[in-house]
């Protein structure tokens, strides 16, 4: 089986990282090519790729496969433990993914994943009360179990909310001394820190992400 994940710019493509993260973890071998957001002709590259536009995609052989949680769901069955193998915490691992996966709206638009920004200027109240939310489902599920994880040993409810955990380190947001060790064992996760390396060397910028929250 031959895999490529087309995905968007390291720094900013916060729906690329999470499929990618859980390759990586499943240890299935792929090739990654990025495209560029934003500048001239990418859309229709990724309307080239498949009919939703957007990156991550899965190349499975001659297929297409759009979407994080589908491309994450596609893994999971190739691979096991990728989700929690008791059935409870299977469906609650899901169910915290799919929340990730349509939700924390004003999150994600007032303080887009960006990881080379470090700030702390204040972010509007929306954002703050899905942060607070975030935080509150964390220290839950991180009260439940033994850790360092959602729920204990890594699995795709964490791929998920790792790009959240790097909006807490880029915009300062507020945290409480649980979720605060949880981001840093998210962002010290030796995956994140190599597509990490990749943000801070990539040269392509989006100037309206850039300008959020300036
Ligand atoms: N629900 C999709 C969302 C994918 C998405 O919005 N990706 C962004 C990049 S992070 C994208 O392709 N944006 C380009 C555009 O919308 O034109 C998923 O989970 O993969």
């Amino acid at each position: 089986m031959s895999l490529k994940l087309y995905i968007g710019n390291y720094n900013y493509s916060s729906w690329s990282l999470r499929p990618w993260l859980v390759l990586r973890k499943a240890e299935l071998p792929f090739e990654e090519q990025v495209i560029d957001l934003d500048i001239p002709g990418y859309k229709d590259k990724l309307l080239a790729l498949t009919d939703a536009g957007t990156v991550p995609v899965l190349q499975i052989n001659d297929d297409m496969l759009p979407d994080s949680l589908a491309i994450s769901e596609f893994c999971a069955k190739a691979v096991p433990n990728l989700w929690p193998t008791d059935p409870k915490e299977k469906a609650e691992a899901q169910r915290v993914t799919k929340l990730m996966h349509e939700g924390f709206q004003a999150l994600r638009n007032e303080a887009p994943m960006n990881l080379r920004r470090r700030t702390s200027k204040p972010v509007p109240q929306n954002c703050l009360d899905d942060a607070a939310e975030m935080v509150a489902l964390w220290d839950d599920l991180l009260s439940r179990h033994d850790g360092p994880f959602l729920f204990n040993d890594w699995s795709i409810a964490d791929a998920f909310y790792t790009p959240a955990a790097t909006r807490f380190a880029s915009y300062d947001l507020p945290r409480t001394a649980r979720s605060d060790t949880y981001i840093s064992e998210l962002m010290a996760d030796p995956d994140f820190q190599d597509w990490e390396a990749e943000a801070f060397i990539e040269t392509h910028i989006l100037p309206e992400t850039d300008k959020v929250n300036q």
